[in-house]
């Protein structure tokens, strides 16, 4: 995700505050105006005209409204993770790559939590879940190597206890479809 991210927001809101989160732990920045919803904006009436709420994300002009459908967008748009694997492990992507990781790697470590939600999972820890499991198997897969247990040993501890949930590990696609789909797509065997 790149260049312009606009928030319109209410810095009292738990709505905005998931947003605001979520654009933290990928190292997004953005404009963040702030609304007084007893006298909202024009653009906030343009943007969100039905439900006339923040948060909206406005990403290149284009509006995004609910935070929950802001949070998966947000996740779609996973920036210089799967670039790494696309641009043959470019060394100056990897370096965005594990700037955008650092960002989670201190948030477990300075929180000392199990997960980003504490000691449950959370939309954030399921919004992260291709670093959990798909960043991994493409790694082993193109054998292009990111996520380090020395450089990002909470990540790794996290993905572990993540993907060994059962909510979780009933769901994940199996493993070799993934390493060969993989192995398909960027090695092209
Ligand atoms: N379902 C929405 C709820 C957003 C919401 O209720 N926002 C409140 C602020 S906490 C708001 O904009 N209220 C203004 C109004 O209802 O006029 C979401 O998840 O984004």
């Amino acid at each position: 995700m790149a260049d312009e991210v606009t928030l319109y927001a209410d810095g009292r809101s738990p709505f905005v505050c998931r947003v605001k989160i979520a654009l933290n732990l990928k190292g997004i920045e953005y404009k963040n105006i702030e609304e007084d919803l007893e006298n909202k904006s024009v653009d906030l009436l343009k943007y969100n005209h039905v439900y006339k709420k923040v948060p909206v994300l406005v990403h290149n002009g284009i509006p995004i409204l609910e935070s929950l459908v802001i949070l998966e967008y947000i996740h779609d748009c996973i920036p210089a993770l799967y670039k790494v694997f696309e641009r043959n492990g470019d060394e100056q992507v990897i370096l965005e790559a594990c700037e955008q990781l650092q960002i989670l790697e201190d948030e477990l470590r300075l929180k000392g939590n199990n997960f980003f939600g504490e000691d449950n999972i959370n939309l954030v820890d399921i919004a992260a879940d291709f670093i959990a499991y798909w960043l991994l198997l493409l790694e082993e897969a193109t054998q292009i190597k990111v996520v380090t247990t020395s450089k990002f040993p909470n990540i790794t501890e996290w993905a572990n206890r993540f993907v060994n949930c059962q909510a979780i590990k009933e769901v994940l696609p199996p493993r070799a479809i993934m390493l060969a789909y993989y192995k398909k797509r960027f090695l092209k065997i």
